[in-house]
């Protein structure tokens, strides 16, 4: 499996209540998110287990049946546990090589990032794809500032021809235009998505979006 998605799609406990996980993450598979992540803030390594073993048992499933790579935040250990596609890890997260002893050769690696420097370091590094912003201040991820769009295109010169270069941060369809017209060409979307009134329906929307770059 590879990540080659243009919309990065995450369960987020922040927005989605554990019972709804599942009828959640169905939505966003049949929108056409290319990659699905779970991350669970406040949760710890056996809690993230607990949770997608009592809610979305067949999440894995659910996802290779699409042909999406399933994605855990954060913990190395719950993503080998639950034979997850990926595992993304932050900035202070410790290095590639030390949870590659953890989850193995196979597993794709993603880390996030916050500028070009640390974006060419993942790539330097050997990660399979990285995030890059948050480009706009966003509830979601609080206390980061916004990076804005004016390195968006750097990074996509010089990361973005290697390895995939999801956009995140604050995008929205009111500013995905200005997104991609910076040079994005993936982006993650996690409040946008999950509050829309239709999730499958507004994933489709900002993937034609996508594609018609
Ligand atoms: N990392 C940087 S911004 C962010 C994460 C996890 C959250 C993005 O969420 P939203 O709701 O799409 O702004
Ligand atoms: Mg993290």
């Amino acid at each position: 499996m590879s990540i080659d998605g243009l919309l990065y799609g995450i369960l987020d406990t922040g927005y989605v209540e554990p019972e709804q996980m599942l009828q959640v993450a169905e939505a966003l598979l049949e929108g056409g998110v290319g990659v699905l992540q779970l991350r669970a803030k406040g949760y710890d390594c056996a809690g993230v287990i607990a949770l997608v073993r009592e809610h979305m048992p067949h999440l894995v499933e659910r996802c290779k049946v699409h042909g999406v790579p399933f994605v855990i935040n954060d913990f190395a250990e719950a993503a080998v546990e639950l034979q997850a596609d990926g595992l993304h890890i932050g900035q202070d997260d410790g290095s590639l090589e030390s949870v590659r002893q953890i989850v193995g050769e196979h597993m794709l690696i993603g880390r996030s990032t916050h500028s070009v420097s640390q974006a060419c370091a993942a790539l330097e590094e050997g990660f399979d794809y990285i995030g890059f912003g948050p480009l706009f201040p966003t509830p979601t991820k609080q206390g980061r500032p916004g990076i804005g769009i004016e390195q968006v295109s750097e990074v996509e010169k010089k990361v973005g021809g290697k390895i995939p270069v999801f956009c995140i941060g604050g995008i929205k369809p009111q500013n995905l235009e200005l997104v991609l017209a910076s040079g994005a060409r993936r982006v993650v979307i996690v409040s946008s998505l999950l509050q829309a009134e239709d999730i499958t329906k507004a994933a489709e929307q900002i993937l034609n979006h996508l594609r018609a770059v």
